[in-house]
């Protein structure tokens, strides 16, 4: 399914979408100074961040001057491109794990319950369609359980899990899980590991030596995946920074986004920490990841369909 209709699907269950809010703004008659502020507000209270929102509402002014653009209705295609664009320039956005290289090896990470479980099991899936080979290394040694949630979603979809006992030192559980992978010659190693406050200093640096130990091993085939829960609003900006300074972030996951009302937090994360967002979280289900598409996402911001309105100009000519 594709990601918009995906979206939208998945959508239902969120009453009082920020999003309806911002495409209400763009309706008919022509705009005022108190419509570029009403915009700016709402950008920022869902959650695209002060600064962020100036520039994006600056920007929008000098092109709707440049291009004559007297009414709310026809400042929605300048919004959804700014968004889009913008989200565009970022170097991988949307573009999902390719193995080509193998073995490509990815290290989860995130704050409690972000779901770096749910999307290691979701990401191993769509690499085993592929026909890739894949390990799953359960590095949370903290709770007997988060083995057992990773061993769960490996039976489920049919691939090897690298376990120690609980307690064991993570870094080592990580390094038996790509020794496993070489000798196998599997091509994606999935590394799921704890949560942790970005702000425990220890925890992080046990991150750090996680990350050690397989860059080591691994080399330039390791990327760096943060998943993030879209529920959290502003604060996955603070989360990202502080993982982004343990190590350069590969790429975020926003995990949850059929449970938020929001989601502008993808805005200052691609923006500003230029951090491709690859996939987007759509449920908890195993079909439930889909590569993040900006074009589409700033679309379904709006409530606004570019492509079926790029059809009604085609119609009308
Ligand atoms: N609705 C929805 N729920 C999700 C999504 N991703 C994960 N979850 C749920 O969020 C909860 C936490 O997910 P986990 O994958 O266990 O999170 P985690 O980051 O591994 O958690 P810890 O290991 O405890 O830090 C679970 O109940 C998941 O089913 C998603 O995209 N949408
Ligand atoms: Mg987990």
């Amino acid at each position: 399914m594709a990601f918009f209709a995906k979206l939208k699907e998945n959508l239902k269950g969120v009453k009082e979408r920020w999003s309806g809010g911002l495409a209400s703004l763009f309706t008919g008659e022509p705009f005022d100074e108190a419509f570029w502020s009403e915009l700016e507000e709402r950008l920022i209270s869902g959650d695209v961040g002060v600064d962020l929102s100036e520039r994006i509402v600056g920007e929008m002014k000098r092109e709707a001057k440049k291009r004559g653009i007297s009414t709310k209705s026809e400042l929605k295609s300048v919004f959804v491109s700014n968004i889009a664009d913008r989200l565009a320039a970022v170097e991988g956005m949307g573009q999902p794990f390719q193995a080509d290289d193998p073995p490509l090896v990815l290290l989860m990470v995130g704050v409690n319950g972000s779901g770096k479980t749910t999307s290691a099991g979701k990401l191993a899936t769509q690499f085993l369609r592929q026909g890739k080979q894949v390990v799953l290394a359960a590095a949370d040694t903290f709770r007997a359980a988060a083995t057992e949630q990773l061993q769960i979603w490996g039976e489920r979809a049919g691939v090897r899990v690298v376990a120690q006992k609980p307690g064991s030192d993570p870094a080592a559980v990580a390094f038996d899980a790509w020794q496993a992978t070489r000798a196998s010659s599997s091509d994606v190693l999935i590394v799921d590991t704890a949560g942790r406050l970005h702000a425990k200093h220890n925890l992080m640096e046990e991150l750090r030596k996680i990350y050690k130990v397989l860059e080591r091993e691994a080399g330039a085939r390791i990327r760096t995946v943060l998943v993030l829960d879209a529920v959290t609003g502003q604060n996955g900006v603070a989360q990202a920074v502080t993982f982004n300074q343990i190590f350069p972030l590969s790429a975020v996951i926003l995990s949850k986004y059929d449970n938020t009302a929001k989601g502008g937090v993808v805005l200052p994360i691609a923006c500003d920490l230029k951090i491709p967002i690859r996939y987007i979280g759509l449920g908890e289900g195993i079909e439930d990841l889909s590569p993040f598409d900006p074009v589409e996402f700033a679309s379904a911001l709006m409530d606004y369909d570019a492509e079926r309105d790029a059809k009604r100009g085609g119609d009308s000519k």
